[in-house]
């Protein structure tokens, strides 16, 4: 049975991993708007990364015989003045994710559960994985941004993210 504080903590991570998932879609539906086919495509890969994540979680509760309890998902914002704005968003709300399985695994650690800090390793690495990914997106916008040929050039690269479903744990 998982320790009551740290089923609490799960649970608060669930919620975050499909706020991620929401405030995903929010750039998926600005960039429809922009007509920006690539950078949609990135979201929707990403969007898809988040929702695994949280199943990962969800998944793993009910494997250590813990309980789920959904929580409402916030608003997330849905305006902003270009591409480069929502990927400095995108940059600074991962590098929060990261504060927080970092803090994640410190209940796990304080309540001594060695197999949920194990099981967390593979979400601390997805995060500097992530960070990267986005850290070079954003230098390319930072290079280019008031280049229209240039912003269609990095379109054409985003679109060929592909969802490859992965293997957490
Ligand atoms: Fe984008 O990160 Fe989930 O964990």
């Amino acid at each position: 049975m998982i320790n009551e504080k740290l089923e609490k903590a799960f649970n608060d991570q669930i919620n975050a991993e499909f706020y991620s998932e929401y405030f995903y879609l929010s750039m998926y539906a600005y960039f429809e708007r922009m007509n920006l086919q690539g950078f949609k495509n990135w979201m929707n890969v990403q969007m898809q990364e988040e929702h695994a994540h949280a199943m990962g979680m969800f998944n793993y509760l009910h494997e250590r015989g813990g309980k789920v309890t959904l929580q409402a998902i916030e608003q997330p914002k849905s305006d902003w003045n270009s591409p480069l704005e929502v990927f400095e968003d995108v940059l600074k709300h991962e590098q929060y994710v990261t504060s927080r399985i970092n803090a994640l695994m410190d209940v796990a650690d304080e309540v001594k559960d060695r197999a949920a800090v194990s099981f967390l390793d593979w979400y601390l690495k997805e995060q500097v994985e992530e960070e990267a990914n986005v850290g070079n997106v954003l230098k390319t916008l930072k290079m280019i941004c008031n280049d229209k040929n240039c912003l269609y050039m990095l379109d054409k690269e985003l679109a060929t993210r592909t969802f490859v479903a992965p293997v957490i744990g």
